[in-house]
């Protein structure tokens, strides 16, 4: 027998096999862009200090500070031409069709102004504006006197610090924005009586006052509506507790003979919150009048409560390094704990980032320093935004997932006007592009803004979350929603000549483009991501009438539609799985967006179990798109690979993503990542961060494929976990190295388990497992089976035989 099975009956023991270590970044200089500053943020409101030691600039976000308004985008003509568009499809016109498309299927008004929409309806994502400090400091002489330098952002607790020492003062700063009393907090201190002084203003590029109400300094303004108007109001208050003098002037505030100050930064926006003033001045009190000590303490506790549920360490403790200079060694050096600060900061920036009830991240998260951001900061459906959501489930933030979720149900009946208005369609789409004002119609320009899958992708984060966390009153919850996605397929897709296969029409491969008859066209019929994206849709809600016991003759119509799709097909030519229904050849054979792999992740189409045949074509896809990108496209690579069963290519992307910005001849050209972690499209860009820590996850944990599989595509030799989550509701705690797999699995609900382990070596292993009750037999295949109670624990040890 290949596999000796040794089955021990014991109690349970349910310790957490690893605690959590200190997980820091940190410089021992101040930045000197606003990608080396430390993000900080509770997910409504957020700051980004630069550590400067005169003159620091602090950089304030709130997440719903944006500019435009509520639009009517249905174009009315565009609905004239669809069956001529069509038309020239079927007839193999795609040229024609997408010129057609070009003039008249577009959105009516100027869209998202080809991404520069801050002063167009669309609007964008803008910062909030800057806090500056001048400090007076030592001898005033503003050289750079200072010594001891170092500053950073400690992700155990979401505090960043800066200290030096000046003029024989030790300085002393302490930055968080408070996940309970839900303002920004400063402490400025000095180890010297009356050693601290300065003065600080508040402003931003445009559309802002400041003034002094007593020794409170305010901010407001309005942002562009983009019809010429004032659309959203914002308010901020300053406010500053010290052992000082405090001074204010017309537009800023002074501290002079302090040796401490505790600056409180209250902010809203009056989006969706008609109370908005009311609210900045009752946080700002109430914060102003709390001991800092128990800001600091309920704000840790709050953060924690979160952050703590997951541990990771990869192969050796945390380095005690600056994290630039990591970065940089990394390079030529493997620094393998690099790669699990990586994966805590993408948790860090989720918690920070997003909370419930409020909007989910965009591109840039929460954190902005510009006016016109990069892309409107806007939520892009065909990866980006849905990218920034992966981790959630598996590294144990589901409550965070919802602000996703809530946002795809908020913006149905947008998404229902527009498949009416562009289709004539029965229930709701969302094409390419959305904002919190909830457009959903087809983009100003159909190379990239008509796919119209962006609705029917967001519907798979509703399904995923019910995998984790199964509950029939959820699923009664979003059933209304995936029907609704289903229906407008079912209404809107055509049967192409050839095989008479149901595809969508017109839509595009996401932002890619191929060649016909010497032309580049984007435009197409049934684009694999679309046919994978609608299969799933079409699954999803079948599954979800099924927990529910509804729709039987809706689910009948779903059955046969989905007896229809086109199958995956492999290019006779190339080897590789086919982008279009036709083998076209594309024009940029390495584009970053990989599309026709939806199916590979983050679908489970393609598996080795369902699909072995299939593995070859993607891995032939992948080497053709080799192995670079955008910092999104190459943490979505991580990904793939993973789900292939490659550790070290999944590795080698990973690292490819950790690409230290600047390191190639000063140049910030090309994907990577900056000196403070933020993922570079180039420009920042927040997806990559997450699609890199769920990556990491994935190639630690996978449960997609009808079983929970320990270590897939692990490239560190030892290691271990806590407190990641599998489908199905268990948790998973391991460790590991070359000669043992420990695990502790805890089922969050009742259920039937199969779990896949690791073959250690090729030789026999010796499985020991502790449920406290039935056998169990390791298979051929490394597979176990579990009956699991909601709540029962089972430990197993995992040993080469020898
Ligand atoms: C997608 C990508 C771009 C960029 C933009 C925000 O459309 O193709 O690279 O990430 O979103």
């Amino acid at each position: 027998m290949r596999n000796l099975i040794i089955l021990l009956f014991c109690l349970v023991a349910t310790t957490n096999i690893n605690a959590q270590e200190k997980q820091e970044l940190w410089y021992n200089k101040p930045a000197t862009r606003w990608e080396e500053s430390m993000p900080l943020g509770n997910g409504r409101i957020g700051a980004m200090p630069d550590g400067g030691v005169y003159r620091e600039q602090i950089v304030l976000n709130d997440i719903t500070l944006w500019s435009g308004s509520k639009e009517n985008a249905v174009n009315e003509e565009a609905i004239n031409y669809l069956p001529q568009i069509r038309e020239l499809l079927l007839a193999g016109k795609n040229k024609e069709a997408e010129k057609m498309m070009l003039k008249y299927f577009k959105c009516k008004g100027p869209g998202t102004n080809h991404a520069k929409g801050a002063n167009a309806p669309y609007g964008c994502f803008q910062t909030l504006g800057f806090l500056t400090i001048n400090y007076a400091l030592g001898q005033q002489t503003k050289q750079a006197t200072f010594t001891n330098y170092r500053r950073g952002l400690n992700l155990n607790d979401a505090v960043a610090y800066t200290s030096f020492e000046e003029g024989g003062v030790k300085y002393q700063r302490e930055y968080f924005v408070s996940h309970t009393a839900d303002v920004i907090v400063i402490k400025l201190t000095a180890n010297k009586a009356k050693a601290l002084a300065f003065d600080l203003t508040l402003d931003r590029p445009e559309r802002f006052t400041t003034y002094c109400e007593g020794q409170t300094l305010c901010m407001k303004g309005a942002m562009n509506d983009g019809l010429g108007g004032n659309g959203m109001n914002y308010l901020t208050q300053l406010k500053i507790v010290t052992d000082g003098q405090t001074k204010a002037s017309a537009q800023s505030l002074a501290v002079s003979g302090a040796k401490k100050a505790y600056l409180i930064i209250s902010t809203a926006t009056d989006f969706n919150n008609k109370e908005y003033k009311q609210q900045v001045a009752d946080l700002l009190a109430k914060a102003s009048a709390t001991k800092y000590t128990k800001l600091l303490s309920a704000h840790k506790a709050a953060y924690q409560a979160k952050f703590n549920r997951v541990a990771l360490q990869l192969e050796v403790p945390q380095k005690d390094e600056a994290t630039d200079v990591r970065l940089k060694n990394n390079l030529t050096e493997e620094d393998p704990s690099l790669y699990a600060l990586y994966f805590h900061y993408g948790r860090y920036l989720m918690i920070s980032g997003t909370r419930e009830g409020s909007l989910p991240l965009n591109l840039q998260g929460l954190w902005a320093n510009t006016v016109q951001t990069p892309w409107n900061g806007d939520y892009h459906l065909n990866i980006n935004m849905q990218m920034c959501y992966w981790p959630a489930e598996v590294t144990n933030l589901p409550e965070l997932h919802n602000t996703l979720i809530d946002f795809t149900k908020k913006i149905v009946p947008s998404g229902e006007v527009t498949a009416k208005g562009f289709y004539g369609a029965d229930g709701w789409v969302a094409h390419v592009v959305s904002n919190p004002w909830l457009f959903t119609a087809p983009a100003e320009h159909a190379s990239w803004g008509a796919t119209n899958t962006g609705g029917a992708w967001l519907c798979e984060h509703l399904w995923e979350h019910y995998l984790f966390n199964p509950s029939p009153a959820y699923a009664a919850e979003i059933y209304p929603v995936l029907k609704g996605a289903a229906r407008f397929f079912l209404s809107t897709m055509i049967a192409e000549p050839s095989h008479n296969w149901l595809v969508t029409a017109p839509s595009s491969s996401p932002e890619n483009a191929y060649r016909l008859n010497g032309d580049a066209v984007s435009v197409c019929m049934g684009p694999a991501m679309d046919t994978q994206i609608v299969r799933e849709l079409f699954e999803n809600t079948l599954s979800a009438a099924a927990v529910l016991g509804v729709d039987d003759d809706f689910s009948l119509e779903i059955k046969n539609a989905l007896k229809r799709l086109p199958p995956m097909q492999v290019s006779p030519k190339g080897g590789y799985l086919q982008e279009w229904l036709e083998d076209y050849e594309e024009t940029d054979i390495h584009h970053r967006h990989t599309s026709h792999l939806y199916g590979l992740y983050p679908a489970n189409q393609m598996t080795p179990a369902k699909t072995p045949e299939l593995m070859n074509a993607c891995r032939t896809t992948l080497d053709r798109r080799g192995d670079g990108g955008t910092g999104w496209s190459r943490a979505w690579k991580i990904n793939f690979w993973a789900r292939l069963k490659d550790g070290e290519r999944s590795f080698k992307l990973l690292k490819n993503l950790l690409y230290p910005m600047g390191a190639n001849a000063g140049t910030f050209q090309g994907g990577g990542t900056y000196a403070n972690l933020f993922c570079a499209h180039p420009p920042f860009q927040i997806d990559g961060n997450f699609g890199g820590t769920a990556g990491i996850a994935e190639m630690l944990l996978q449960s997609h494929d009808g079983f929970v599989e320990i270590l897939p595509a692990c490239h560190w030799k030892k290691g271990s976990f806590s407190g990641l989550r599998a489908r199905g509701g268990l948790t998973v705690d391991a460790s590991w190295n070359a000669t043992q797999l420990k695990a502790t699995l805890r089922a969050n609900n009742e259920g039937v388990f199969y779990i896949r382990l690791p073959k250690l070596t090729d030789d026999a292993q010796t499985l020991t497992l502790k449920q406290g009750r039935k056998k169990q037999v390791l298979s051929a295949d490394n597979l176990i089976k579990l009956n699991l109670k909601k709540g029962e624990v089972v430990t197993l040890s995992l040993n080469t035989a020898k």
